[in-house]
C-alpha cells in the first residue's frame, strides 16, 4: 500500500547541504544553512550555554513533563526580552506567551490557530521569504499571497511596492514581517519605514504577525533587534510574534522558542493561551524541557546575561567583519564596475546578491575562484556569510 507513495522533493537548503557532504574538494565551505560558524569554520556552543548546562546538571534536575505551555520562567524571559520588562503590555499580563518548538513550531503553532479562529484571513508574506513561510502555511492551510520587498534594481527594498501591497490586501489580513535580519535578503526597513508600514497595517485593520529569528544576533544588541516589534506594540497594535533562539544562543537542535500574542485585554490574553495550549496538547503535548531550562539560567542571571550579550556581539561582529572583508576583497577584484556595497548595507547572515545563476558563475569564476560552487548554488539566492574564509587568506588561488 505504501507503494504508491512518491518520492517527495528535496529541501532546498538541505539539497545543498547534501551535495556538499558528497564533494570531495578539501577547500570546500557550505554557505547554505545559517548556522554560525567561528574563523576556523566550527560550529559554536556559546561559553553561556555550556555554564548554565553545568549549573543544570549540579541541581540533578529531573526530566519530568512540562505543562502544555512549557516553562514559567522561560515564558516570563522570553517575553521580557522581546518586549522589555517593563513595556506595559507585560505589567498589564496582555501576552499570551507559549513555549513552542524553536521558531518554526512556533510560526506553526500560530499557522494553526490563524486557521482555527480566522478561517477567513490570508496571510501576507514577503517576497522572498524564508523559504519554509510558505511550507508552513500551507501545511497549515492558511491561504497565503505575498508582497513585494526585494527590488533588483536597488538590491534594496522595494518599499513603494510593499507598502501598496500591503494596501491592497483584504482588510484584517495576517502580515508575516521579519522583526530583524529579513532572511533572506538581510534587508531591513529603517525605523522611518516601520513607521509608515505600522501606518497602513493599522489604517487596514491588519494584524503584525513578526517572526523574530535573529534578536541580538543581527545587530548586537538585543533591544536595537526589538525595535520594530515595541514600534507596533507601543502604538497599541495587537500582533503575534513568534521567537527562536537557534541563532542567538546557538540552541539550533534544542528545539526552544515561543509564540507571544500580544491581546488588547488581559482577559483576552488567557483566553488566547488556553487556545493554544489546546492546539499544542494533540501536535506535540508539551514541549522539550533542556533549551528552556538554559534559556531561563542565561537570563535569569546577570553574569550569564552580560556575558550571553557580549558572546551575541561578538557573534554578530564577525558577520559584520567578514561583510567587510568580503567587500573589500570583491570591489578591489571585480573590475567590471558592480557596486557591491549592498554586502555591507545588509544585516544578518544572509546577503543577497541581485545576480542569477549564469551571471553569479561567471562574475565568481574570476571573482571568487574556490568559493564559487557552494556560492552560487542555492535557489533562494541565500549566501550564509558566517563561514566564508577568502581564497588569498588560505594561501590558494
Ligand atoms: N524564521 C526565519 C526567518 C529563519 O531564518 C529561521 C531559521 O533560519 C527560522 C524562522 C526558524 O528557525 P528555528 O526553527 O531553528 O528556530
Ligand atoms: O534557513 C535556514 O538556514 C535554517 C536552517 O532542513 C535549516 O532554517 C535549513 C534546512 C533545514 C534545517 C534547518
Amino acid at each position: 500500500r505504501f507503494e504508491s507513495v512518491t518520492m517527495a522533493p528535496p529541501d532546498p537548503i538541505l539539497g545543498v547541504s547534501e551535495a556538499f557532504k558528497a564533494d570531495t574538494s578539501d577547500v570546500k565551505l557550505n554557505l547554505g544553512v545559517g548556522a554560525y560558524r567561528t574563523e576556523e569554520l566550527q560550529p559554536y556552543v556559546l561559553n553561556v550555554v555550556r555554564k548554565a548546562e553545568n549549573l543544570m546538571l549540579e541541581r540533578g534536575e529531573n526530566k519530568e513533563y512540562l505543562p502544555i505551555e512549557g516553562l514559567a520562567a522561560f515564558n516570563k524571559v522570553t517575553a521580557d526580552l522581546l518586549f522589555g520588562a517593563n513595556n506595559p503590555v507585560i505589567q498589564q499580563g496582555r501576552v499570551a506567551t507559549v513555549q513552542s518548538l524553536s521558531g518554526t513550531g512556533s510560526l506553526r503553532l500560530a499557522a494553526a490557530f490563524i486557521q482555527r479562529y480566522f478561517p477567513d484571513a490570508k496571510v501576507l508574506i514577503s517576497s522572498p521569504t524564508w523559504g519554509n513561510h510558505k511550507n508552513i502555511f500551507n501545511d497549515a492551510r492558511v491561504p497565503w499571497s505575498e508582497y513585494r520587498y526585494y527590488d533588483p534594481r536597488t538590491v534594496g527594498l522595494d518599499f513603494d511596492g510593499m507598502l501598496a501591497d500591503i494596501k491592497a490586501a483584504p482588510d484584517g489580513s495576517f502580515v508575516l514581517l521579519h522583526g530583524c535580519a529579513h532572511n533572506p535578503t538581510g534587508i531591513d526597513p529603517t525605523p522611518e519605514q516601520w513607521n509608515k508600514i505600522a501606518d497602513v497595517i493599522q489604517e487596514k485593520n491588519h494584524i503584525p504577525f513578526f517572526d523574530v529569528a535573529y534578536q541580538g544576533f543581527a545587530s548586537g544588541s538585543l533591544d536595537t533587534d526589538a525595535y520594530s516589534v515595541r514600534l507596533f506594540v507601543e502604538r497599541g497594535l495587537e500582533l503575534l510574534v513568534a521567537q527562536s533562539y537557534s541563532k542567538n544562543l546557538g540552541l539550533y537542535a534544542e528545539r526552544i522558542g515561543a509564540i507571544n500574542v500580544v491581546c488588547s485585554s488581559s482577559d483576552a490574553a488567557a483566553r488566547v493561551k488556553s487556545q493554544l495550549k489546546r492546539l499544542a496538547r494533540p501536535m506535540y503535548s508539551n514541549p522539550p524541557v533542556h533549551g528552556a531550562r538554559i534559556v531561563a539560567n542565561v537570563v535569569g542571571d546577570p553574569t550569564l546575561f552580560n556575558e550571553w550579550k557580549q558572546e551575541m556581539e561578538l557573534m554578530a561582529g564577525r558577520i559584520k567583519n567578514v561583510r567587510q572583508r568580503l567587500f573589500d576583497y570583491l570591489s578591489q577584484k571585480d573590475k567590471s564596475g558592480k557596486d557591491w556595497s549592498f554586502i555591507l548595507k545588509q544585516i544578518g547572515m544572509f546577503s543577497f546578491t541581485g545576480l542569477n545563476k549564469a551571471q553569479g558563475l561567471f562574475d565568481c569564476t574570476e571573482v571568487i575562484k574556490v568559493e564559487r560552487d557552494y556560492f552560487w548554488r542555492n535557489e533562494f539566492g541565500n549566501v550564509a556569510f558566517a563561514g566564508v574564509i577568502l581564497p588569498s587568506e588560505r594561501g590558494g588561488n
